[in-house]
């Protein structure tokens, strides 16, 4: 094992408040698996902050009619906040506008200069005469040229996920003015990231125990051949580069902020009055360096980062990324702009944070989307929380409380099922510790509850309140047990519960807790305990009911409004000179690099096609495999992600952008008209 473990949590935008996907997909997580270590003892050092810079952050700026800097106090403030309310126990959360952080970030820019790591080029960009600015990433819209998408962003096609350039797009406007920009000559920075390749395809095949989902995605960078990467913008926001004649360019915030984590460790060392303590965790070989982020920050933390750090040759590499997939909200994509979320600090408004905490953990998107709904939380709250581990507990506590004055009575002739309870604890403890080691939180979390299901079914099963009147000793074994186990849950559920556990310990007398100790013995006969407070209050419908509404309303939710006009008339000629067929999909696949893409192999009857279909986000491919489908079988063949379409598999999208196929019983090769 490691000496010493540095967990970073994505750095967030402070570009908007957080919301519960947040929370799922990274902090949540990270969290967890921080709080664990440290109830193991071991040395943990916990690092996040605001990611203040980039085309996002001066966006919100120009919307809001306020200054980047503005932006980036308000919502810097913000979230911090809502992570403290909800018990995220960072070490430190700096910001990448700090004085250090441009200062290690320049350096680390210039070591590589000085390195001649970077490919430096001057290019035609597009330019904004009217804005009198460049357009880089996203000041750019226009139409994607792997899918035809006519709304793709100049840094990535949200329809297809292809990663993109602004010069890459067809019809580009600026999302200033609306104008179509010109070409103009800007020069650049690239870190050539095919230099590395064969350097991380090996490393990569190196890394033990990565998650299947994350090593696919690398895998499929790789696969694709790795390019030069611009690492500098023209922008007037950001970090300068630390160049003589470089005015008005900036580092592109990808490069700055993952050098976040080095900065605010530095801080977090300047804090605690040891300033070259940073170096231990990110220059000693023992370090496990751990990145919790979500999905689609995957390239930057397996690919572009470890080539940065490889490349400067001071630091520790990665051991993992346990990145997570995307949580939904009532079963539909969550939507900032279309005001589909629920905000932490409005939830914090209205219920406790440890609630929010165990429903999100129980069901983390970690192999796959999940999906939070409000009834689902009411459920998980009222019967987990409050019927299991809250009665388990209280009843032990108000039991000992009225008949044995609060003491914890002597095991006196334990029986076999006394025995296999208190064993269970130490087993639970191995097997819970496991699953956090290997990054299964959600497992962990749903087996600590199995040990609160377990109490709670053994309270039942040895009626104390017929004992107390037929033989007290034997009754006294039996609370007894169930006081070990309520001590054993207190420690147990404190990553997942902080606060309650603290209120827990506090009346159980119980002050310190340390994971290796959990056991059957923490609590010796003659212990006296406090009374016990009721732990979780269930949650009434009107109060479910109310959040439902106000998501509803603030989403706009009008659903007749929603559905799209009719297209202009078509002519029965029009139609006929469309060829549709039934057809059986008999392989699918995903496509490297892109999150959207499907490949499917599908028979049409006269022959078998490769065609594309843009569902990856919904369906796996083993869902689709087996299905008679509708496809367009004369349309003029396309290329999308290098791979050549030969038609198109119909679906039907409603107003969420949820896609369903179309499909039929008719046999292959059938004309649909
Ligand atoms: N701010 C993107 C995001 O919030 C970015 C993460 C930076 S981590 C170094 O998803
Ligand atoms: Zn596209």
């Amino acid at each position: 094992m490691a000496k010493r473990t540095l967990v970073t949590a994505a750095l967030p935008y402070a570009n908007g408040p957080l919301h519960l996907g947040h929370l799922a997909g990274a902090y949540l997580p990270a969290d967890l698996y921080v709080r664990y270590k440290r109830l193991k003892g071991e040395d943990v050092l916990f690092i996040c902050g605001s990611d203040e810079h980039g085309v996002p952050i001066t966006l919100a700026a120009d919307k809001e009619g306020i200054t980047p800097a503005d932006v980036v106090e308000k919502f810097h403030n913000i979230n911090k906040k809502a992570f403290a309310e909800l018990g995220i126990s960072f070490d430190y959360f700096g910001r990448t506008s700090s004085e250090a952080h441009h200062k290690t970030s320049q350096d680390f820019f210039k070591t590589l200069h000085e390195k001649n790591v970077f490919v430096e080029k001057s290019q035609d960009q597009l330019y904004d005469p009217k804005a009198d600015m460049f357009l880089p990433d996203r000041y750019v819209r226009g139409t994607c040229p792997s899918c035809g998408y006519e709304e793709a962003y100049g840094d990535q096609c949200e329809k297809c996920g292809t990663s993109l350039s602004p010069t890459d797009l067809k019809n580009p406007t600026s999302v200033i003015t609306g104008e179509k920009p010109e070409f103009r000559q800007t020069n650049h920075w690239f870190l050539p990231l095919n230099d590395f390749q064969q350097w991380l395809e090996e490393w990569i095949d190196s890394r033990k125990n990565w998650k299947g989902n994350v090593l696919g995605q690398c895998k499929s960078w790789l696969n694709e051949g790795l390019n030069e990467r611009a690492v500098t913008r023209d922008l007037n926001w950001g970090v300068p580069v630390p160049l003589p004649g470089t005015e008005g360019k900036v580092l592109y915030v990808w490069f700055d902020a993952p050098i976040g984590y080095i900065s605010a460790t530095k801080e977090w060392a300047e804090q605690q009055g040891n300033p070259d303590r940073w170096k231990t965790y990110w220059q000693d070989e023992e370090t496990e360096l751990i990145h919790f982020i979500g999905k689609d920050n995957i390239v930057f933390h397996c690919i572009m980062f470890p080539a940065m750090l490889k490349a400067h040759g001071d630091f520790v590499l990665p051991e993992n990324v346990p990145a997570n997939e995307f949580l939904n909200l009532e079963g539909r994509k969550l939507s900032t702009s279309r005001g589909w979320a629920v905000w932490l600090h409005e939830y914090l408004e209205d219920f406790e944070p440890d609630l929010l905490r165990y429903v999100l953990a129980i069901n983390l998107p970690e192999t796959r989307d999940s999906d939070f709904s409000w009834s689902d939380f009411q459920s998980r709250v009222n019967s987990e929380l409050a019927d299991i581990l809250g009665n388990f507990i209280f009843r032990t506590q108000s039991f000992l409380n009225r008949y044995f004055d609060g003491t914890i009575p002597e095991l006196v002739n334990p029986t076999e099922r006394d025995t296999e309870v208190l064993n269970a604890i130490a087993e639970y403890r191995d097997e819970i510790g496991k699953l956090y080691d290997g990054f299964s939180l959600k497992e962990a979390v749903l087996q600590s509850m199995n040990l609160a299901r377990l109490g709670n079914k053994y309270f039942t099963e040895m009626e104390p309140w017929h004992l107390r009147k037929s033989d007290m000793e034997r009754c006294g074994t039996v609370l007894h047990v169930c006081a070990q186990l309520t001590a054993a849950l207190a420690t147990v559920f404190s990553p997942i519960l902080p606060s309650k556990m603290a209120v827990l310990r506090k009346e159980l007398n119980l002050p310190d807790t340390d994971w290796n100790n959990i056991s059957s013995t923490l609590l010796e006969a003659g212990h006296k305990i406090q009374k016990g407070t009721i732990l979780f209050n269930k949650i009434e419908d009107e109060t479910i009911e109310a959040q439902v509404r106000r998501l509803k309303e603030r989403a706009g939710e009008q659903p007749a409004s929603d559905i799209p006009e009719l297209k202009e008339t078509a002519t029965f000629e029009d139609f006929m000179k469309i060829d549709l067929r039934s057809a059986e999909v008999l392989t699918a696949e995903p496509v490297p690099k892109s999150d959207k893409l499907l490949k499917l192999e599908v028979d049409i009857g006269l022959e078998k096609r490769t065609v594309l279909a843009g569902v990856a986000q919904q369906y796996k491919p083993e869902e689709l495999i087996g299905k008679k489908v509708c496809v367009v079988a004369n349309l003029k063949p396309r290329k999308m992600m290098g791979v050549k379409s030969q038609g198109m598999v119909l679906m039907a999208e409603d107003t969420d952008e949820n896609l369903y196929p179309i499909t039929t019983e008719a046999p292959v090769g059938s004309i649909i008209k």
